[in-house]
């Protein structure tokens, strides 16, 4: 069945073959023999950049690149711990290819531990800061405790890649009543330098060690609204200008790493999160269960939702089932912001206690 339906796919869709055959190598359900693969660009003049978006949880960063790509890669939702692993986003214009490195949140051990968090909070944000070319820290701007300075993990971060360049983007700026309020957090989090050196006609705070409330060695420093897109095309036009000449990773066509699949479930479960209240939707699991994309590339899916018990399964579809209604149609029409392409999905919960 699943080869079939890859072989389809295969056949029908260039978009989708580097991540069909990312797909295979992760289940090993298919082998796909006797297709012309497709090499990234290697010409002259193509330049790169790898850039780790990393931040605290909720900060945005999903949002953020999602604007800058045009498109929903990154599942996003109110509540925190939304990106569960690192997803790469590839955008691709002219010679220039960029790839964002969407990561979770940054946890401490004591967080990691209590909420039983996967290995990968600790470990993705760490290797993708290794494999960037630049470290871009978002910063949420409006979250009252934690908004004056940085975190020392963060901190601890960029200090073990103090070599790599790095640049600080301050997220939801419009949701932020007092502009004033930006200028002192950019004198805070930068300790009031900018590549070392301290910001014209001031000084540097001079504090070190566990005393810093910021990093003074970000190159540059943008405001933005990831949810508008206010201060976004500097951020794009900068990425750009900052990317070096070298082979892309990815083929022009493609603008993930993440399987199909994965990249709809992660969308439900970004939407059980905004629509199902307090932890409970933490502990529902989507897997797909049918998956099929047509010639013209409309997708066909069917997602199972296991509850932990009958009652959630009640409360998650809702009186007459107006919930689950209100969540399927939300997951059809970020998903199709996401492939650009009509995609019909059925959301079906079970419980795990029948
Ligand atoms: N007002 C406002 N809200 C934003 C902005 N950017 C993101 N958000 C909201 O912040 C919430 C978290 O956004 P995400 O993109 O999921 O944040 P994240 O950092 O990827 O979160 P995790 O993956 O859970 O660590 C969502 O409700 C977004 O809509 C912004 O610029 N302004
Ligand atoms: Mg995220």
């Amino acid at each position: 069945m699943m080869y079939k339906q890859i072989r389809k796919l295969l056949q029908k869709s260039d978009t989708f073959i580097f991540q069909i055959k990312q797909l295979s190598s992760n289940t090993n359900e298919i082998v796909a023999t006797g297709q012309t693969e497709i090499l990234p660009a290697c010409n002259s003049d193509s330049r790169l950049l790898k850039v780790a978006v990393i931040g605290m949880p909720n900060a945005g960063k999903s949002t953020f690149i999602n604007y800058l790509m045009d498109r929903k890669v990154c599942p996003s939702s109110a509540k925190v711990h939304t990106t569960r692993g690192k997803a790469r986003a590839i955008f691709t214009q002219d010679n220039t290819q960029i790839v964002f490195m969407d990561t979770p949140g940054i946890v401490s051990d004591k967080e990691h531990k209590k909420f039983n968090l996967e290995k990968t909070f600790i470990r993705d944000s760490k290797n993708v800061s290794r494999d960037a070319d630049m470290i871009g820290i978002i910063h949420d701007v409006t979250n009252f405790w934690t908004r004056d300075r940085l975190d020392m993990k963060i901190i601890k971060l960029l200090e073990y890649h103090k070599s790599k360049p790095s640049f600080l983007i301050f997220n939801k700026i419009d949701a932020l009543k007092s502009k004033r309020k930006l200028l002192d957090l950019a004198r805070l989090l930068t300790e009031n330098c900018l590549d070392g050196k301290p910001m014209p006609g001031t000084k540097s705070f001079n504090r070190e060690g566990s005393d810093m409330k910021g990093w003074p060695y970000f190159q540059d420093i943008f405001m933005v609204s990831a949810l508008t897109g206010d201060g976004l095309e500097d951020v794009r036009n900068y990425l750009i200008s900052k990317a070096q000449p070298g082979e892309w990773l990815f083929p022009e066509q493609v603008w993930t790493d993440q399987s199909t699949e994965t990249i709809i479930t992660n969308t439900v479960k970004a939407k059980l999160l905004d629509f199902i209240p307090q932890e409970i939707p933490y502990n529902l699991k989507p897997c797909m269960e049918y998956f099929n994309v047509d010639e013209t590339g409309e997708v066909t899916c069917v997602v199972l939702v296991q509850c932990p018990t009958d009652r959630i399964v009640k409360l998650v579809a809702g009186a007459s089932d107006g919930k689950i209604k209100q969540i399927t149609e939300s997951v059809q029409k970020d998903l199709q912001e996401t492939f650009h392409n009509f995609v019909k999905i059925k959301i079906v919960l079970t419980s795990q206690e029948q």
